[in-house]
This record gives structure tokens, C-alpha cells and sequence, in this order.
């Protein structure tokens, strides 16, 4: 009974878990395995089979659930990793109504009544008619043989990998394996990556003069903005512009505003954002990198200003440990931590302090930053308002949302994104009052997307609000603006960069050249190669998104089987001529992921 339980809900999971190709193989191997399993269980459990059947039973269920929910918003599988970090998946807890639906409540729904049929069941029986342990060791050697011969014959049609890449038995052996497995570099290795490093390094010696130095002595201001994507700038709702202050600012003359710019994160979302901008390095894809890499030795843009005589604080209205921030800080560069503790709520929405009271009570700390002595300062802060699911209270619901677009998760971002923007034009407003505006570089940037491609509850708001699919590359795509008061500036930059590019552009805005470390990223504003997105989170490490096009690498990791399309078409396109782009992003992401696993800064810096 259990084992047919194991096929409906293998059917449902590789539904939900979208697999495209080999499904019904998927399908045959976990039922088989299931088989196995639970007649193994049955044959060595003695008196306590019915306990390990349950609890077994139960946590495959919750297991599947959690992978099937997870997703659907990270739209990769759980890994035991994540697991670890569970208090930190506020994301999904936040948005979880969002993301349930009857097939995946399916997947755990059963559990009581399986213990209620196996009590009945063990006392209708009795031990008359019951299968012995013979039996439970017969069916075991019955399903053993099936499982071996379908993987013998899925190696014969080369359909192994894809198959064992999704399947959900054979995905918990691959992540464990990831996680235990023992790497230890050749020396010949060493010698390549060396050589990888050294070719990095070489094309970071940038003389561009586009924009170089224009901000040179003055503060630098940066607010990391939660979920601000790119869709929503100059764009209206019935006529509503949704965030007018944010569009005034990127159009003056004054600013450049990068409208072709993505999010690069990976296991740690907004802290990644955070991480990946500081320091031009891939984001860890094992865990949060503030979690994984706390101790090692950075040289982000806190160091390179400081170096330059700035001071360097971060402020974020949130708790101090979340992300690990006030580890992570420090070996980031910021000299002080303005967190939650520092502030005083006036009112509370979502996460907690609003962006009003957070940019109302920083400039109390920004004035103190400003006076602590004669050079210039660098603040970083970190928004929280905007964060999913975007509820706002009634009094701030600002735009008046159609009837049929009500209670979704894009209507709520609309009203808590219009708030955010309108906070941010009151904190420009205040650094003029104050007397802060003239000499500081401001600079904007959304953390991640706001709203996950593919939620079927969110097509029908998101086809009228925009003018094409909204696909990952509209998902992932954020805003840059940089704006330098009494600038002649006045441009939008529409060269392909990622969050990757944001530490060596600003550094050249600044007039500082980066000479201790190593940046993955190129100077947004004097290009010197075509630029692309290696993405690693909701596309898989392989994909690719250039000027013209998307590359999606397949999720079961079989080339062949990935998808490209045309960016301004939307048609599809041959997948072939991505192979050398493809091999250049895996290895460009493995180069960086080595100087996080041999914290390679420390020997570096000096
Ligand atoms: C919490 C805030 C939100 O400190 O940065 O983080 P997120 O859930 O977007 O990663
Ligand atoms: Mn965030």
C-alpha cells in the first residue's frame, strides 16, 4: 500500500519539482526504490516495523514537501546544506501561503491516515495472513533487481545522468556526496588556476576614463534596496506611476542608470547581494557566504576605501546576527554596525522597522559619521520594508489596485514598493536639508527580484503590467543608479552587468584602483569585453544571460537538454554556440569559488 502511496506521490513531485524530460523513468525508479526500501525496512525491523515504517514514511513525505516548496520558489532542490540554515529561510516562510497548493499539501496530507491504517491493519490481521520477514526480504530482492536493471538501461540510453540528477532518492545520495567528498587539488591543477587567476587579474588593469574619478573625495552613500526589481521603474498601474521618486532620479542629469543590470546571489539572498557587490566574487552555492566564509580575508570596497581614507559603516534596520552580518561585517571592512538595536520603532511593518523611521534615524548616525573627522565617509545601508510578501497596512496602500488583481503577491509589492521609493525620495530630501547632498556619490540597487517567474497566481497582473513574458531575465534584472549631484551626467547604460560589476565601477567612479585583490567583474562604464550573467540560483551554474540572449542550462545537467532563446524575440535558438560561453562561466565561477575555499586573500593582502 505504502510503496503505491510512494508512485502517486513520485507523480506529484516530479510535477511539481517541473521535470521536463525522462519523467516516467524518474516515476518507475523511485516507486521501485520504494519498494526496496520499505520491504527492507519491513524484512530487518522485527517487532518495530511499524515504527520505522511510519517514521520513515513520514519524513520521506516531509522531505518531498520541503523539496517541493522550496522549489517553487528557488526553483532548484533543497540541499542538506540549506537544511542547516533554516532559520534563515524567512523568504519562503514569509511567502509560504503563496506558494501552497493542494498538490504539494498532498504530499504530507496522507501521513495520519497511513498510521491509522497500519495500527488497524496490524490488529485486523494478527499474525495470521501477515507477510513474514521471508516475504518483506523476497519483494526486497524483487524490487533490487528492477532498480538495477533500469539503471543498467538507463546508462545504455545515456538517460542515466538526467535521470539520477532529479530523481528524488538518487538527488539525496548526489547532494550528500557533493557535501562529503574529499577534493584535494593536483599540483598541475594548482598550476592552471594559478593561471586563471593571473589572466583575471591581468584584465583588471582597466585605464577606461568614462566617469573615472567623478566622484572622487566625496562621501559615498549606497542603499541596498530589498526586492527592488527593474520592472517596476518608469512603469505605471492605470496611469499610477509605481516608483516616481526612483524614476526622477535615475532620468536627472545628474545620474547614470544602468537599466541591463541582474542579481548575482546564491544560497544567502540579500546577504548575497551584499557580499557579491562588496567584493566582485561569486556568492558560495553551499551556504549564505557570510555563513560559510565569516573568517577569511577580503578586499571588497569597505577595504579599498578605507584605504583611501574613508570610514566605513553599514546600517541595516534588522537584527545584528541575521546572515551573520555582525561576524561577516568585519572581515567585510565596515568599521561599525548600525542595526536593529540602534533604532527606535515608531511603527512596525512586516520584518520590522519601517524604511521611514530606518532612513529618518540613520541620518542621526550619518551626521556623526560625517563629523567623526575631516575625510570622507562611506555608508552602506540595507532596506527592509519591501520584503515579501509585500503586506502592507491599508493606510499605505497607495495605488488603487483592479478588483481582479487584489490579495496577489505583485499587487502587495506594488504598494510596498511605491512606500519604499517614497522613503527613499524623503531620505534624498533630508540629505539636502542636512546638508549632506551636494558632497556624496548616492548610489541605488535592488538586493534580488521581487516576484518568482512561474507562479501561476501571479501571470494575469504580470502580462497587463507588462509589455513581454516575464521570464528569468525580467525576474532577475534589478536597477543600478548612480547619482553625483551637479554632474553632468545624464545617461542610461545598457551594457549587460551583474552584481558582480558594481564593486569595480564604483571603484573607478571613485578614482580608486584596486591593487591588493581580485575582482570577477568589469567596470560597467569602459567595457573591455562583451559582457555576460553567469547566474547559479533559479537558472543553473552553466546558464548565461548575454545582450541578445538567454541560455538555460538543463536542471538534470545533460547539456543537450538546455533551452536558449532570443532575448528581444523570445524565440527559441540553437543551444549550440553557447558550449564555449557556457565552459567559460563554470570555470570563471570555480576560479572564485577557489579563492573562498582557500581563503586566498589572506596570503594575498598584505
Ligand atoms: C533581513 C533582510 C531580508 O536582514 O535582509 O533578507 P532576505 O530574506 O531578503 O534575504
Ligand atoms: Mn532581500
Amino acid at each position: 500500500m505504502l510503496e503505491l502511496m510512494m508512485l502517486i506521490k513520485s507523480i506529484i513531485y516530479t510535477n511539481a519539482i517541473k521535470v521536463e524530460k525522462n519523467e516516467a523513468y524518474i516515476i518507475v525508479l523511485t516507486f521501485f526504490l520504494s519498494c526496496a526500501i520499505f520491504s527492507f525496512i519491513s524484512w530487518k525491523s522485527g517487532n518495530k516495523k511499524k515504527r520505522n515504517t511510519i517514521v520513515f514514511y513520514s519524513l520521506i513525505s516531509i522531505l518531498m514537501f520541503a523539496n517541493a516548496v522550496y522549489f517553487s520558489y528557488f526553483n532548484t532542490l533543497l540541499s542538506i546544506n540549506v537544511l542547516g540554515q533554516a532559520r534563515q529561510l524567512n523568504t519562503v516562510k514569509n511567502s509560504i501561503k503563496h506558494l501552497l497548493d493542494l498538490n504539494k499539501i498532498i504530499l504530507v496530507l496522507d501521513i495520519p491516515f497511513v498510521y491509522y491504517f497500519l495500527n488497524k491493519k496490524e490488529k485486523a490481521f494478527g499474525k495470521k495472513g501477515a507477510l513474514k520477514a521471508e516475504d518483506y526480504k523476497n519483494i526486497f530482492k524483487t524490487s533490487s533487481v528492477f532498480v538495477l536493471s533500469v539503471l543498467v538501461y538507463l546508462f545504455g540510453i545515456g538517460e542515466l545522468k538526467s535521470v539520477i540528477n532529479q530523481e528524488f532518492y538518487s538527488h539525496q545520495v548526489v547532494d550528500f556526496y557533493h557535501i562529503v567528498r574529499f577534493e584535494k587539488t593536483s599540483v598541475a591543477e594548482e598550476q592552471t588556476i594559478e593561471d586563471g587567476l593571473k589572466k583575471i587579474a591581468e584584465r583588471m588593469k582597466n585605464e577606461g576614463q568614462n566617469y573615472h574619478g567623478i566622484g572622487n573625495g566625496k562621501n559615498l552613500i549606497v542603499i541596498q534596496v530589498e526586492s527592488l526589481a527593474n520592472f517596476v521603474m518608469f512603469r505605471d498601474y492605470d496611469g499610477q506611476e509605481i516608483t516616481p521618486n526612483l524614476n526622477k532620479l535615475a532620468l536627472e542629469n545628474d545620474s547614470i542608470y544602468y537599466n541591463n543590470y541582474f542579481q548575482l546571489i546564491g544560497k544567502g539572498n540579500t546577504s548575497d547581494a551584499e557580499f557579491v557587490s562588496l567584493n566582485s566574487l561569486y556568492p558560495s552555492m553551499e551556504k549564505p557566504t557570510y555563513f560559510q566564509y565569516a573568517d577569511n580575508k577580503f578586499y571588497g570596497l569597505p577595504w579599498l576605501m578605507r584605504d583611501n581614507g574613508y570610514t566605513a559603516w553599514a546600517f541595516h534596520g534588522y537584527k545584528r546576527e541575521f546572515w551573520n552580518r555582525d561576524k561577516a561585517y568585519v572581515n567585510q571592512g565596515f568599521e561599525r554596525f548600525i542595526a536593529e538595536d540602534n533604532f527606535n520603532f515608531t511603527e512596525e511593518i512586516g520584518f520590522g522597522i519601517t524604511d521611514k523611521d530606518f532612513f529618518n534615524q540613520s541620518m542621526f548616525y550619518l551626521k556623526q559619521l560625517d563629523q567623526k573627522d575631516e575625510n570622507p565617509f562611506y555608508a552602506f545601508l540595507v532596506t527592509l520594508t519591501s520584503h515579501n510578501p509585500y503586506e502592507m497596512p491599508e493606510e499605505y496602500q497607495k495605488i488603487n489596485i483592479r478588483e481582479e488583481h487584489k490579495n496577489t503577491l505583485t499587487a502587495n509589492y506594488l504598494q510596498a514598493i511605491h512606500y519604499t521609493d517614497e522613503a527613499i525620495g524623503g531620505f534624498i530630501q533630508s540629505l539636502k536639508d542636512n546638508g549632506l547632498y551636494d558632497d556624496s556619490v548616492i548610489v541605488i540597487y535592488g538586493d534580488h527580484f521581487a516576484i518568482n517567474a512561474g507562479l501561476e497566481t501571479e501571470e494575469e497582473i504580470l502580462n497587463y503590467l507588462l509589455d513581454k513574458p516575464y521570464d528569468y531575465d525580467t525576474m532577475m534584472n534589478i536597477p543600478l543608479i548612480i547619482h553625483i549631484p551637479n554632474e553632468n551626467l545624464g545617461n542610461t547604460i545598457t551594457t549587460v552587468g551583474s552584481q558582480l560589476d558594481f564593486y569595480p565601477t564604483i571603484a573607478n567612479v571613485m578614482g580608486y584602483e584596486n591593487t591588493k585583490g581580485i575582482v570577477f567583474g568589469m567596470d560597467l562604464n569602459n567595457p573591455t569585453r562583451e559582457n555576460c550573467v553567469f547566474p547559479q540560483t533559479y537558472l543553473y551554474k552553466g546558464s548565461v544571460i548575454t545582450k541578445d540572449y538567454m541560455f538555460e542550462f538543463s536542471r538534470d545537467g545533460v547539456y543537450e537538454n538546455s533551452k536558449a532563446i532570443n532575448r528581444h524575440t523570445r524565440e527559441e535558438v540553437d543551444i549550440n554556440k553557447f558550449k564555449d560561453i557556457y565552459q567559460r562561466g563554470i570555470r570563471e565561477i570555480d576560479l572564485s569559488d577557489y579563492i573562498l575555499k582557500n581563503n586566498y586573500f589572506q596570503e594575498y593582502i598584505k
